[in-house]
């Protein structure tokens, strides 16, 4: 093993041994300390195509190489619709205006002048699925409660909807009975009273105390801990209240989910918008103790509900409890990291599937039972891998 250490990346992909890694693997959680003896068991279900590779304005996060609780900023997925709008942090005000008695139009100095607040927070673009499951991270973000700001402003009592605008726009076409015009719109979405007066949603500049970066909104963005993505709205510039919904294109028709239901006997069709995340796991990474034991590590994503139990099964042998690490534990918005100690009694092809149930009873459904719904969006199915043991003691 060389000691010029190769990014751990690289040796993962690779499927090499971790030794000689100690020095960059140092877990914030009670991931076992890894030795010479440990090796990475590669998942045979990736495609071969496998890639991670970056554009300017997409990344997804290698699941296998998570350390620890948080993401680092600049492993953080990303993505956005339309591109990054270019912002002047000196020139930038946050505009708050409709139903509210005093119309707002705030400096970042002024926001950072409020008391603000950390919170930890995992979220996952809704459109995150198999196979690599690269399309969620968690961090610690600062910033200004949405409320403090709200309350300064004064909203009136019948302010229903509350919308937020990021500074990227972009040409789209709006359909109506057969007919389309073009027009430029900002990126918005909306948030009802209750959700947007509440304690949880925040008004972020950093993370992981930097400043955010373009990527992830620049100067300031909404973040609206349990929900999906998209609720999360970056380069946020203006915040309009009113009383009607608001139907633009990516809160009222890009990000809805269409399913089959079972109401009361009858069978119903439901057209939903995201909001709040479904509980999903995924398992990350095996790794293989001295050809013996394996760590099975996996993520629990969630919309803030107290977990009841992650379970692990392989094959069709009965399901086993994960244990959670206990620094995610504790953080309700955070997302969760499980492990589980697995030792394979001979060499092989095994299936591993992992699922989690919350306190309201809501189970992580397989994919069988998620096939009602027609639209990919708020895929939350478990997600079986398959792995190969090619030793055993
Ligand atoms: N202004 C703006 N905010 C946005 C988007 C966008 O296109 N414009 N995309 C949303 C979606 S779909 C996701 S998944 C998250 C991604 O946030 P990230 O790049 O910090 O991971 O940003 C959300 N916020
Ligand atoms: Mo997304």
């Amino acid at each position: 093993m060389t000691r010029s250490h190769p990014s751990r990346r690289a040796v993962l992909r690779g499927g090499l041994t971790l030794a000689g890694l100690g020095a960059l693997w140092r877990p914030d959680w009670f991931l076992p300390a890894l030795s010479a003896d440990d090796v990475l068991v590669p998942f045979t279900d990736l495609p071969a195509t496998l890639n991670f590779a970056p554009t300017p304005d997409r990344r997804l996060l290698d699941v296998r190489t998570i350390e620890g609780a948080i993401t680092p900023a600049d492993q953080f997925f990303t993505t956005q619709h339309y591109g990054h709008p270019a912002i002047d942090p000196d020139a930038f005000r946050l505009r708050v205006t409709g139903l509210v008695s005093r119309t707002l139009a705030l400096s970042i100095d002024e926001l950072k002048q409020m008391r603000s607040i950390d919170v930890v927070a995992g979220f996952e673009c809704s459109g995150n699925r198999r196979p690599l499951q690269g399309l969620c991270s968690n961090g610690r973000w600062t910033g200004i409660p949405l409320r403090a700001v709200l309350d300064r402003a004064a909203v009136r009592p019948e302010a229903r909807e509350f919308i937020f605008f990021g500074a990227d726009h972009g040409e789209e076409e709006v359909e109506f009975r057969g007919r389309t015009f073009t027009i430029d719109q900002a990126f918005g979405r909306s948030l009802p009273r209750e959700k947007a007066m509440g304690a949880g949603p925040l008004l972020a500049f950093a993370l992981n105390s930097e400043p955010l970066t373009a990527h992830q909104g620049f100067p300031l963005r909404l973040v609206v801990p349990g929900w999906y993505g998209v609720a999360n709205v970056k380069w946020l510039a203006h915040i309009h209240v009113q009383e009607d919904p608001y139907l633009g294109k990516y809160q009222a028709r890009w990000y809805r989910t269409v399913r089959q239901e079972e109401i009361e006997g009858s069978t119903t069709w439901t057209e939903t918008a995201v909001t709040h995340m479904q509980p999903k796991s995924f398992i990350a990474r095996v790794t293989q103790h001295d050809s013996r034991a394996c760590t099975v590590t996996g993520v629990v994503l969630h919309d803030g509900t107290p977990l009841r139990s992650v379970e692990v099964r392989v094959n069709d042998e009965p399901w086993q409890p994960a244990t959670v690490d206990e620094v995610t534990a504790d953080d309700r918005y955070s997302w969760k990291l499980f492990t589980w100690t697995w030792t394979p009694a001979e060499p092989g092809e095994y299936t591993l599937v992992s699922r989690v149930t919350d306190v309201r009873g809501r189970v992580q459904p397989t994919v069988e039972e998620l096939e009602t719904k027609k639209t990919f969006l708020e895929d939350n199915s478990q997600h079986p891998r398959t792995v190969r043991i090619e030793r055993v003691g």
